[in-house]
């Protein structure tokens, strides 16, 4: 039996997928609400895929529970935000959902942590929460990292389909932590030690952040002196040994914008492209900011409140706001006491901010100039609805004439 602990973005689709493919788990997260939403059959958050991966999962051997139970393995896959002051790991839920865990985990389970932690967390937070209780690694209770990889929007078949690293104290434990997994995933299997398996994700998400950096890096350069940067990233591409992304409004979500500033933290001194690359990605917002008013000026329109921010979340086809570049926006406005903007995102269903819209039509009816900030499926259907606006495309969504480009 698995005990999948933390049932967010990450641990439902794992305890889920582990239920639909035959494994009896139970799903236990802190929060009682959450836990009647589940087991009054709620999906708790959009994903392509969520619903029908839920109705197979409750048909099999699935539960909830606010309590940690007893369990062969466990799966914690709970939140690890960063110190913005010291941009350090903040490993306190893991080591607290651990905690839970050991006050009822039998002899010889196993606690496999999927968040993602900065490399040496294990060391030097789990193990000593497991040694302070008299405990044993390696004996009374194994410690594996198998840190997740999925992206938002495409959960589910990334859950099936990518490799993924399982990091163990003996490859013993490895072997029995990939045969839970590989009961669903169709992806390579790859074993090894802790302290690889936490810098190997680290490194993945850091590698992301630095390639949209070099992009945003450009599109500031040729911003600079008249060049089109999608055109000449495009072109580029075609060398086959160059795959430049795509510039953008920011970096957003809470990994790729969250996950370097670990290195940062623990390499001060040694982590400089990664610094400078978080800095570079930090300073998007402004730079939209100001383009925004260079084309508010070019246009004649004088009032920010008659301007739509069109786009919340942090990225396409996802509910999810979390560090999203418009709410940095927001708050970089809110600095140059530019505030009064309008907001719309149809993904977004609840109010995040002031002056947000449910409706698309109303939401255009106030505006003369909207600001394109993500680039959803519904946004792209409805671009003709932009027409005769003064429209300004971050993402390079919008082929409309009289379009302005990052
Ligand atoms: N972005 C750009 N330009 C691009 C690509 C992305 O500006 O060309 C922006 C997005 O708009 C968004 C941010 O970057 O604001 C991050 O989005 P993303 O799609 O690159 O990544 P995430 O944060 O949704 O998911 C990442 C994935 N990591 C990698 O691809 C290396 C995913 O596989 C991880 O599982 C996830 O982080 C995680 O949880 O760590």
């Amino acid at each position: 039996m698995v005990n999948v602990v933390g049932l967010g973005y990450i641990g439902l689709p794992t305890a889920l997928m582990m239920a639909a493919h035959g494994v009896e788990v139970t799903g236990t997260d802190l929060s009682a609400e959450l836990v009647g939403r589940l087991r009054a059959g709620e999906v708790t958050f959009d994903e392509p895929g969520l619903r029908e991966l839920f109705d197979s999962a409750v048909s099999g051997k699935i539960d909830f529970s606010t309590q940690v139970c007893p369990a062969e393995m466990y799966v914690v896959a709970v939140p690890t935000p960063y110190d913005k002051k010291s941009k350090k790991v903040d490993a306190s839920f893991v080591t607290a959902a651990v905690e839970s865990v050991l006050d009822v985990c039998p002899k010889g389970s196993i606690i496999v942590i999927e968040s993602t932690v900065s490399p040496g967390t294990v060391d030097r937070s789990v193990r000593p929460a497991v040694e302070r209780r008299g405990l044993r690694c390696g004996e009374d209770v194994h410690l594996a990292h198998a840190p997740e990889r999925i992206i938002p929007g495409n959960m589910v078949y990334e859950l099936v389909n990518n490799s993924r690293t399982i990091g163990a104290d003996s490859p013993q434990i490895a072997e029995r932590v990939k045969d839970v997994y590989s009961s669903f995933c169709r992806g390579e299997l790859v074993l090894t030690d802790i302290r690889t398996a936490e810098m190997t994700k680290v490194v993945e998400n850091t590698y992301r952040d630095i390639n949209i950096a070099f992009a945003n890096e450009l599109a500031k350069i040729c911003r600079s002196d008249g060049m089109d940067v999608n055109e000449i990233i495009r072109i580029a591409n075609k060398h086959p040994r160059v795959n430049i992304l795509s510039p953008g409004p920011g970096v957003g979500g809470h990994c790729i914008s969250v996950d370097p500033w670990f290195l940062v933290g623990d390499y001060p001194g040694l982590a400089n492209i990664i610094l400078a690359a978080r800095r570079i990605n930090d300073s998007m917002p402004e730079f939209v900011l100001e383009r925004m008013h260079d084309i508010m000026e070019q246009n004649g329109i004088t009032d920010t409140s008659r301007v739509g921010l069109y786009g919340l979340t942090y990225k396409e086809n996802v509910d999810d706001v979390r560090e999203s570049p418009t709410l940095q926006l927001l708050d970089c406005m809110h600095r140059h006491l530019a505030g009064g903007v309008k907001v719309y995102d149809p993904w977004v269903k609840r109010d995040i901010t002031a002056d947000q819209y449910h409706d698309l039509d109303r939401f255009l009816s106030d505006v003369d100039m909207v600001v394109i900030l993500v680039g959803h499926d519904e946004i792209k259907q409805n671009m003709e609805k932009l027409r005769g606006k003064t429209v300004f495309d971050t993402r390079r969504v919008c082929a409309l004439p009289g379009t302005y480009y990052l």
